[in-house]
């Protein structure tokens, strides 16, 4: 295989992060960097068993600095972008919007004007299920790549924004372009402000789980490496221009989420504890990935698999968790729930 540059944004957030490791690791020959921020999303630290190797880069970068961007993309000239950068939590995005039309359509505008200046092979937008909305409680009912966009978060709607400029610039530019929507991730590395780390986290702490509302909207949950498996199959074999949904048929509701974790740590239910509903909280999530299983992609990991092994990681691995809530992340928790 030929050497490739690839530019990774947001490779030090979880998804991002994840993707980075895999990439690194499968592919010695690739040159891989990471641009990031290092919002209170983003943590190098993660990254020190690569951090050494010849073909992992780390280069920090705000994507909506359009200077910074342009000038790296002159000097690296790169063969791939995957763009996970963004500001990517739905109860964030209803307290502070701005943020999210700044980072999400912004940035994502900088990217693409700094893509059609080189010669890429091929620019991969990160997207989300979210984007099309909400689906009511009959099972038959999924998202395909043609239902149409409806998003109901600021999160979401900014996502949709950047999903139809990567659309645009494929289809006035003819930038070589992916949009993957993928369903909600979980496993190693997940931040503790999201439903599956938080729970884990509050109940080997013996703290209360706040479940939104009756607890009763669906889910559809993928490991994080089996959409990384679907991101790489993508940015090598997916038709140009094409969308691309990722789910492996997992559909939980949140309250059994919460349940099966609670179950497998040993503690009671008590720890229950429900509260507010998040505004214009979307019902239902589920996707039909037929179209990507076309391509070849199979998800290797159930939700049994997979929950086990990211319970088991967070057991492992309480120092990274511990130290994210123990700073800044505190704050914004107590804020949010008024604890
Ligand atoms: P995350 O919040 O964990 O990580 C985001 C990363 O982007 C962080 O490292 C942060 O520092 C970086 N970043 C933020 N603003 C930046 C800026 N202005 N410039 C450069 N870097 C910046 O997010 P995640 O959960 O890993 O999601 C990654 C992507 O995948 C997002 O685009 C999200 O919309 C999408 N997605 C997420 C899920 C999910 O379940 N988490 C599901 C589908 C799609
Ligand atoms: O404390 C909580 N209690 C609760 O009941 C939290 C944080 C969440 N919830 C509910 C809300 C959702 O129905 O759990 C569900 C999952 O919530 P999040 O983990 O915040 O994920 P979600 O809002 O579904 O969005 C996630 O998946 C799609 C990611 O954060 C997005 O970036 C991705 O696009």
């Amino acid at each position: 295989m030929s050497n490739k540059k690839v530019l990774v944004t947001g490779g030090s957030g979880f998804i991002g992060g994840n993707f980075v490791q895999y990439m690194v690791d499968k592919y010695p020959e690739y040159d891989i960097y990471n641009l990031d921020l290092l919002t209170y999303a983003g943590d190098l630290t993660k990254h020190s068993s690569i951090e050494s190797k010849e073909n992992y880069h780390f280069i920090k970068v705000d994507i909506v600095d359009r200077e910074a961007v342009n000038s790296l993309f002159e000097k690296e000239n790169f063969d791939f972008v995957v763009h996970f950068a963004a500001e990517s939590h739905v109860d964030r995005s209803i307290t502070d919007p701005e943020v999210f039309v700044r980072t999400n359509v912004l940035g994502t505008q900088v990217l693409l004007d700094a893509s059609k200046q080189i010669d890429i092979d091929k620019f991969v937008h990160v997207s989300t299920d979210e984007v099309y909305g909400e689906l009511d409680f009959d099972p038959t009912n999924f998202f395909t790549e043609d239902t149409p966009l409806q998003p109901n978060s600021p999160y979401s709607a900014s996502k949709a924004s950047s999903d139809l400029l990567v659309r645009s610039y494929h289809e006035t530019y003819g930038l070589p372009v992916n949009i993957t929507r993928c369903s909600n991730n979980y496993g190693p590395y997940h931040f503790p402000e999201k439903l599956i780390p938080l729970t884990i986290s509050r109940v080997l702490n013996d703290e209360k789980v706040p479940v939104y509302g009756d607890g009763k909207n669906i889910r559809d949950w993928l490991h994080v490496l089996d959409h990384c498996a679907a991101i790489d199959l993508v940015m090598h074999e997916g038709g140009n221009g094409e969308v691309y949904n990722v789910g492996g048929h997992n559909e939980r509701t949140n309250l059994e989420v919460v349940k099966t974790i609670i179950s497998a740590l040993g503690k009671s239910e008590d720890l229950i504890e429900f509260v507010k509903d998040r505004l214009g909280h979307d019902k239902r999530y589920a996707i039909d990935p037929t179209k990507l299983e076309q391509l070849g992609w199979k998800p290797t990991y159930t939700f049994e698999t997979g929950i086990a092994q990211t319970i088991q990681w967070y057991l492992d691995n309480k120092e990274w968790w511990e130290r994210i809530i123990s700073g800044d992340y505190q704050n914004y928790f107590e804020k949010q729930y008024n604890v």
